[in-house]
């Protein structure tokens, strides 16, 4: 392959991200025989693990050890998770040994945010700016996190407010206590739901502002019992086909097949005994082991919304409260929550609950957060307030392609691109857990190795066929579009202001960012790719 004439570092292929993703990019693609570097801006690795410190931050997603990576037999046996779901420290520490293991230090380069990425025509190479230097790659791989741009609400007078702001997707590195402290809570999804009940055990006084409720189901985390770890290892082939086989194709939703059961096949009472035993046993299980209609038809979901608010209504002593609490949103349609004791934190003396829809943000003063009602006083504000999700590192990065185009152009009134992976008039430039991708809802760390595999495939098939650039046709990504559309369409999902949607960042288009294939979207972009290529366009190399 010819190099251009330079003395500026050329690489292979660049890597931006050094976290989950990024590192088994770059793991992967120096193993096929490339020359990769990997840049990060945080002084670790570890990404959105390293980022969101905040207490309480573990994983709310499926049991240890299915969240971790899946490709060495010999990492899954050696690697003891502690807890079914896992902390962050514990994920972090993993994250280390997978560096360790396989060497991907001397390739990861740290404090180093990369500025931008612009893509030169004649020469078929990008030209990546750190800063401080540039670096040139055939290929770019995006491995910037579908839930690290941090959104920081623009609350008026913020910068009044003499306390600390903190927020759970960029905590400090030095230790925060919250010991003595009244401290402020803005934002109830996930990550403030992890953080309530711990800055509660410590805190003089948290005031939680919420501004929609939100059902949260027991994570009942627990020690994992050294048997169920040997029986996954023992079984661990048939554990991961499992992980990737996709549902018969008469699934209502291939992303989420559920126990089997049709709601409407049991009377309301053995739905009930179903739904109060997946409460008892909590995690995930909750969603999937429920009936396959839970996320396609409003009645059942209604049903278990109707569930969930009786459950938060038992747990919650103060009615007024437990009513503030109420969701109205279709469960599940947001990211589902597991959570340690949340609901029943708001029994603590103290916790209080302000509902920002009746009594709204107003501004900060130096002294705390002044509603409608009046100011609460807090020494120290978190933010909880999500993300600008999927999308929003893509444009954070907005890398520049064919004739000086810049993402935020081509993207302006609704992200495009084809599998997920490509975006036209971007040659050479792949993303990991893009928009219309499964990415947040499927297993991220197997997603980005199957992701990274056909970026891998994709690379190599252009080596063998003297191919230079590659970038997908508009009409693909229109297809696409439809697709990952069409999918969302069958189900509730787009009913709901979510960050799915990206209704949480203002001024953001609404367009469902996730492809709810789940296995079967891999197997559809394996397809593409064993049928030739169907939707892109090889430019010989030059
Ligand atoms: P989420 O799920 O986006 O939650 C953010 C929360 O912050 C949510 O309750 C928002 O309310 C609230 N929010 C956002 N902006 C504001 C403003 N301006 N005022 C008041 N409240 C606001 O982010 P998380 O970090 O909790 O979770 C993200 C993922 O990270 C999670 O799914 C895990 O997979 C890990 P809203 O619901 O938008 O009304």
């Amino acid at each position: 392959m010819t190099k251009p004439a330079s003395c500026t570092p050329h690489f292979d292929a660049i890597v931006i991200g050094a976290g989950v993703s990024g590192m088994y990019a770059l793991h992967h693609l120096r193993e096929m025989g490339l020359s990769v570097r990997a840049y990060d801006g945080a002084p670790r690795i570890g990404g959105t693990w390293w980022h969101n410190r905040y207490p309480g931050a573990r994983v709310d997603g499926p049991s240890a050890p299915l969240y971790g990576y899946t490709f060495s037999d010999e990492l899954v046996k050696e690697w003891t998770w502690t807890e079914t779901q896992s902390s962050q420290p514990e994920v972090l520490s993993y994250l280390d040994h997978f560096a360790d293991k396989f060497d991907l230090r001397r390739d990861i380069q740290l404090d180093t945010w990369v500025q931008g990425a612009c893509y030169d025509e004649a020469t078929q190479r990008w030209t990546v700016d750190l800063g401080d230097e540039r670096v040139l790659a055939e290929f770019v791989i995006c491995a910037v996190g579908a839930l690290s741009a941090p959104n920081k609400p623009p609350i008026p007078g913020i910068d009044d407010f003499e306390g600390r702001v903190l927020h759970t997707g960029d905590w400090p590195t030095d230790p925060v206590s919250f010991e003595g402290k009244r401290v402020g809570v803005i934002g109830t999804g996930s990550s403030g739901i992890q953080a309530i009940p711990e800055i509660a055990k410590q805190a003089a006084h948290v005031t939680v502002f919420q501004r929609s409720a939100q059902y949260t189901v027991p994570a009942r985390n627990r020690p994992l019992v050294p048997e169920e770890l040997a029986a996954v290892r023992e079984n661990w082939e048939a554990v991961r086909t499992g992980m990737v086989t996709p549902p018969p194709p008469e699934a209502l939703l291939p992303m989420m097949p559920g126990n089997g059961r049709s709601a409407f096949d049991e009377t309301s009472e053995q739905r009930h005994a179903l739904y109060e035993e997946l409460w008892t046993n909590g995690t995930l299980g909750f969603v999937y082991g429920n009936y396959a209609e839970l996320l396609v038809n409003e009645e059942i979901n209604r049903e278990v919304c109707a569930f969930l608010q009786g459950k938060i209504r038992e747990i919650v002593d103060d009615p007024e409260t437990a009513e503030k609490l109420m969701p109205d949103h279709f469960y599940g349609t947001k990211r589902p929550i597991l959570d340690d004791g949340y609901y029943a934190t708001y029994n603590r003396d103290n916790v209080s609950l302000v509902d920002l829809r009746s009594d709204p943000i107003e501004r900060m003063t130096a002294k705390g957060v002044q509603t409608s009602s009046g100011e609460h006083a807090i020494d120290v504000l978190v933010l909880a307030t999500g993300f600008d999700a999927i999308s929003g590192s893509m444009l954070r990065l907005n890398p520049v392609g064919r004739d000086g185009v810049r993402l935020d152009e081509r993207w302006k009134e609704q992200f495009h691109n084809y599998l997920g992976l490509m975006v036209s008039g971007f040659p050479n430039l792949f993303m990991i857990h893009g928009p219309g991708t499964p990415g947040v809802l499927y297993l991220m760390p197997l997603g980005a190795e199957l992701e990274t595999e056909w970026i891998a495939n994709c690379v190599e098939h252009m080596r063998s066929q003297g191919k230079g650039a590659v970038e997908p046709t508009v009409e693909a990504e229109g297809s696409w579009d439809s697709e990952v559309t069409e999918l969302a369409n069958r189900t509730l999902f787009p009913k709901t202001d979510s960050w799915y949607t990206g209704a949480n960042i203002e001024g953001k288009s609404r367009h469902f960012a996730v492809h709810l294939g789940g296995p079967a979207y891999f197997e559809r972009i394996r397809q593409i790719a064993d049928s030739g290529y169907a939707g892109f366009v090889f430019e010989d190399e030059f």
